[in-house]
């Protein structure tokens, strides 16, 4: 690896304090520390060590340092070191009075890693920068041993509380050392780093590179019992990912007697891969890939590499062993149970995603295919009976799949019959056959149904989009009902025919769900659609499988809090009862559920586990059919006048109305 980074300019300091580009001050990041590391929990926590540690690895793999101490000590703090160049500590040329380490330990963004020139391949360019530690650390102190001289200089909270500090000559000693405690006024109660956590982040570290030996420290007081966290270890493993893979895998029984491993540089481009592949006879599998040493939960392009080269290579292989159905398998059959450990070194990555752990580098796809299909036609030819075990258990994983595909097919086709043929083509089905605990969302509008049918649960939730206003069933003739297209579309979706020829045992649903907007308009809708059951399906109604949501009005956040309003009676409530604490409170207002993302609709109003229904009851006057039919006769009939008579016997009790 060390040569890889040879053909950098290797002049005397390959970097100069010019290359920092100071963007902004760190304010914005007590402020709002969930910008930066995603939230103020445990993960969030752990995400400082995983920076500081990041930054003493991209010494490492930039081929300067070889060692890397990570402590976690009495106190909560953390201690990080490398034996490599040592922070620059000259004097900044945008800010006189500044060093280059002062500049880089408090603006976010400072880092040089944004300019590629300083470092080829970076694990923390995704990172937030040593900043953002510093700024969420209640104390952070860097030394720095470099051309013969230690210097020291201490902050807190992100503000330097010393100068820097020349503590006089050292002899045979380089690097940097960062120790930090996080800020537990900006982490959640009781956080603390977890020995366990840090001890595996630090090991997977020492996988990825074989260029690094990390020592690992803990406190002993900080050990419970029964925690297998060593106090001290020395983590330095020649054998990289298989190695790695070896200890994933722990002892499970595999199709091939060894793993396909191997490692590649690019050739003439910068960066190199390396791959462990086993194929356990069963359970599940799992992939861990890494940029830059940097883990990569979301995957990318370095795996659609990676998936590539197995299922072209295999099925070469099966295409040369004359087996026809090889042509038939997927990527799925061949990595879908596999467990496999990817690690590409590339000079710029690119993350993207939410959490930016995602790399998207296309090249990245084609280099690791490349490299890696190379080595497996080799692997393949090079072992015929490892190959062709391979090939079996792969083609009986595709048969599986086939016939699952098959079996689903068919059950479809039986339901189908069962549930009418005709459905209407704006309804989203569920996928479950008996109505029982199935639910029907109505709602406004195809961006509403969009939100709802990413949210909805595919099994037993439905979901038919109506546009606008649907007719007012109350005021016209069953020939006009009938005409409307959305009014036949719910028909059709119920399966339960209408007024004397309502079937409850066709019901298609459990629950039929009015979802309208928390708005005016949404609710004239929903009297709309009550209306037409209560003229179209009584016995729907006196069933109880007719039910209004709750979708909210607002989301109230603070800090780490976030609770949702049905209205501005329960948004005041919320605010008085809830959010009493200090800090910042964000009120957003929903416009609409097409504007709301769908994670939110879920789990503020389809998830039956969270969200409040409301079931559409007649009053006990109401139960007699006829008593109904002059309800809504007088509530949606023609004549406004029994609207508003019935509006001014009863408004008394219905606070401010507005007509
Ligand atoms: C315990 C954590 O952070 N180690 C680091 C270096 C070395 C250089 C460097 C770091 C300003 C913006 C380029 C030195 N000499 N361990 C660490 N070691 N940063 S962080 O430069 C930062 C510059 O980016 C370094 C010559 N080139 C680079």
């Amino acid at each position: 690896m060390n040569d890889l980074f040879a053909s950098l300019p290797a002049t005397k300091s390959d970097y100069s304090a010019r290359d920092i580009e100071v963007l902004e001050g760190l304010e914005p990041v007590r402020q709002r520390p969930g910008m930066y590391i995603g939230g103020t929990d445990e993960r969030a926590l752990h995400h400082l060590a995983a920076e500081v540690i990041d930054n003493a690895m991209d010494e490492a793999v930039s081929g300067h340092a070889n060692r890397i101490d990570v402590s976690l000590e009495e106190d909560g703090s953390l201690s990080v070191r490398d034996n490599g160049r040592g922070i620059p500590v000259d004097r900044h040329p945008k800010f006189k009075d500044k060093s280059a380490l002062e500049v880089i330990l408090t603006t976010l963004h400072s880092g040089g890693k944004f300019s590629s020139r300083v470092y080829t391949t970076s694990g923390g360019l995704h990172g937030v920068g040593v900043s953002v530690v510093n700024a969420l650390s209640e104390w952070l102190e860097v030394e720095v041993a470099r051309d013969r001289n230690a210097w020291r200089q201490s902050f807190a909270r992100g503000k330097p509380v010393s100068k820097l500090t020349n503590l006089g000559p050292v002899q045979n000693r380089r690097g940097t050392t960062v120790r930090f405690k996080p800020d537990p006024e900006i982490f959640d109660e009781g956080m603390a780093f977890k020995p366990a956590r840090l001890y595996k982040m630090a090991r997977s570290k020492a996988y990825l590179f074989k260029g690094v030996e990390i020592r690992w420290f803990c406190a002993p007081s900080l050990l419970k019992e029964n925690d297998p966290t060593p106090e001290e270890a020395s983590l330095h493993f020649p054998g990289g990912l298989t190695d790695f893979l070896a200890d994933n895998l722990a002892e499970k029984a595999c199709v091939t007697t060894e793993p396909f491993a191997g490692r590649a540089d690019f050739g003439d481009t910068e960066g190199s891969v390396e791959w462990a592949v086993a194929w356990p006879e069963w359970g599940d599998g799992f992939v861990h890939s890494y940029c830059n040493t940097v883990p990569t939960p979301q995957g990318g392009t370095h795996e659609s590499g990676l998936r590539m080269a197995l299922l072209r290579g295999l099925k070469n292989y099966g295409e040369m062993v004359n087996n026809k159905k090889a042509a038939q398998i997927t990527a799925d059959d061949v990595l879908g149970t596999a467990c496999s450990m990817l690690s590409v070194f590339i000079a710029n990555p690119q993350f993207q995603g939410q959490t930016k752990d995602k790399l998207s580098n296309a090249e990245a796809a084609r280099l690791v295919e490349a490299a890696i299909r190379d080595r497996f036609d080799h692997w393949l030819s090079g072992a015929p009976d490892m190959a062709n075990a391979l090939l079996g258990w792969t083609l009986d994983r595709a048969d599986d799949r086939l016939r699952r595909r098959q079996e689903k097919e068919i059950q479809r086709k039986s339901l189908v019959g069962k549930r009418k043929l005709r459905l209407p083509g704006k309804l989203t089905d569920c996928s479950q056959g008996d109505a029982a605990g199935t639910e029907l969302f109505i709602v406004e509008g195809d961006s509403a149904g969009g939100s709802a049918k990413q949210a909805r649960d595919r099994k037993t939730q439905a979901v038919l989009p109506i546009r606008g206003k649907i007719l007012n069933v109350a005021s016209a003739v069953l020939a006009k009902i009938n005409a409307n297209q959305e009014v036949s579309n719910l028909i059709q979706a119920l399966g339960c025919g209408t007024r004397d020829k309502y079937d409850p045992a066709a019901l298609r649903y459990d629950k039929i769900i009015i979802m309208t907007d928390a708005d005016v308009d949404g609710a004239h809708i929903a009297t709309l659609l009550m209306t037409f059951f209560f003229k179209e399906m009584p016995g729907l109604v006196r069933g109880g499988h007719l039910y209004l949501a709750q979708p909210p009005l607002y989301r109230i956040a603070q800090g780490g809090k976030v609770l949702y309003a049905r209205d501005d009676p329960h948004k005041e409530e919320l605010m008085a009862a809830e959010f009493t604490g200090r800090g910042k409170i964000e009120i957003s207002r929903f416009k609409g559920l097409g504007e709301m993302p769908s994670a939110q609709l879920k789990e503020t109003t389809m998830n039956p586990k969270h969200r409040t229904l409301l079931r559409v009851t007649l009053p006990a006057e109401y139960q007699e059919m006829r008593d109904t039919a002059n309800l809504v006769e007088e509530l949606m009939g023609k004549k406004p006048e029994h609207r508003f008579e019935f509006i001014r016997k009863n408004a008394l009790n219905a606070g401010e109305v507005d007509i």
